[in-house]
């Protein structure tokens, strides 16, 4: 499990340089922003390098970590299919090749013969990153790679991370929107249980090089399973939770029925509202907020399982709310946190991973369960 924390944290740091190289080199970036008007507009191909920045990331992940664990190479999944169409209509699979001048020449029949932009990105690809340290010897779990899967979330917050803009992050506060909210998510479970045993968030965007060098990114990570509990996060410090009134974090499309309950619980001044479901648990895992509650089946496993094991780490935890509300013993019983190893029933798509019936991600039990207490009477 050492081994493969290392791998996932050097991973990461590939897909966040390839995130960034998208914003930074002019020939991509066009590509990612540009709005044509009139007869050469072509909506749909500025769509598919949005999508393709993604998709090149999830191949990346998946090729580096099938490579080094074939064991788990069938059990990786994500946001994106590889299989992906052109603006001429061809269909292409997109896949890592194992040269950089093959990835870039098959690169290019997606990007319709952009040869600069294809090479850039095939360039990034193929970069070893710098060695990431995780700052411990390697937490030892009784684990094998053949119980494990992968859930892949190439860039979570797309739309902050096309609309790109830049705030300054003020410490000990979230900020709403905004380049920070885009994270790369890599988790890991245990595939007979569905448990998130590992996890690690790579944010690209963190702060601005004070020498001029561009952004620079900051990795966090998470092991959990049994008695193990590693993170890089230490639990948040400040005045005992119980003393001071909760804080949370929302969607700002949440239901304004929701919106009000807390209101009443936590006082109006205590609510908060960013963008990416990713980056409102991250929130929480570094006590920026309480919790994170969300009514809406809108989120995924590939949105929640990385951050899951981090909160687990130090220990808290992510509930399905439907559930939580529904159950005679409220978020007391742990059939109640979110697992990710079985496909919804009935359904069909992306629907088949998302979280249904909502969740809240929680540092310290006794908040979660005064949350369900005040929600259970409204929803
Ligand atoms: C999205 C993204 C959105 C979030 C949504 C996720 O993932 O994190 O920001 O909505 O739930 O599925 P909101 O910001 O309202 O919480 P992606 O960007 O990968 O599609
Ligand atoms: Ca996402």
């Amino acid at each position: 499990m050492a081994d493969l924390l290392g791998l996932l944290l050097r991973v990461a740091e590939k897909a966040a340089n390839v995130a960034r190289v998208c914003r930074q080199e002019a020939p991509l970036f066009q590509l990612l922003v540009q709005e044509k008007t009139g007869e050469e507009k072509n909506k749909k191909f500025v769509q598919d390098f949005k999508t393709l920045a993604d998709v090149v990331i999830q191949e990346m992940i998946r090729h580096d970590v099938g490579a080094q664990f074939p064991e788990i190479a069938a059990f990786i999944k994500g946001e994106e299919s590889n299989k992906f169409e052109n603006g001429l209509g061809e269909s292409v699979t997109v896949t890592v090749c194992s040269t950089e001048e093959e990835t870039a020449t098959l690169l290019a029949t997606v990007l319709d013969g952009d040869d600069t932009a294809a090479s850039l990105l095939a360039k990034a690809i193929h970069q070893d990153p710098d060695t990431i340290e995780s700052g411990t010897d390697g937490p030892t779990v009784p684990l094998n790679p053949s119980e494990l899967g992968i859930w892949i979330d190439p860039i979570d917050a797309t739309s902050q991370y096309i609309e790109g803009r830049e705030e300054v992050l003020e410490e000990n506060h979230l900020s709403p929107s905004g380049l920070h909210c885009a994270l790369v998510l890599i988790g890991v479970y245990v595939r007979s249980t569905g448990e998130p045993v590992m996890g690690v968030i790579n944010q690209p965007f963190h702060h601005k090089d004070p020498a001029g060098g561009g952004w620079r990114g900051k990795h966090y990570w998470g092991v959990c399973f049994g008695n193990i509990h590693f993170c890089s996060e230490a639990p948040p410090k400040g005045s005992p939770e119980a003393e001071r009134r909760l804080s949370v974090v929302l969607s700002s499309s949440e239901k304004q029925m929701v919106k009000e309950a807390l209101t009443s619980l936590c006082g109006p001044d205590r609510l908060m509202y960013a963008s990416g479901a990713g980056y409102k648990i991250l929130c929480v895992i570094q006590g920026l907020a309480d919790a994170y509650v969300l009514s809406e089946g809108s989120t995924f496993k590939w949105d929640s399982c990385a951050p899951h094991a981090l909160l687990r780490a130090i220990g808290g935890g992510v509930v399905d709310l439907s559930l939580s509300l529904r159950s005679s013993c409220g978020a007391q019983d742990q059939k109640m946190e979110l697992t990710y190893h079985q496909p919804n029933a009935d359904c069909t798509g992306a629907d088949l991973w998302a979280n249904r019936g909502g969740l809240v991600a929680y540092r310290d039990f006794s908040q979660l369960h005064s949350l369900i207490q005040t929600l259970k009477d409204k929803l």
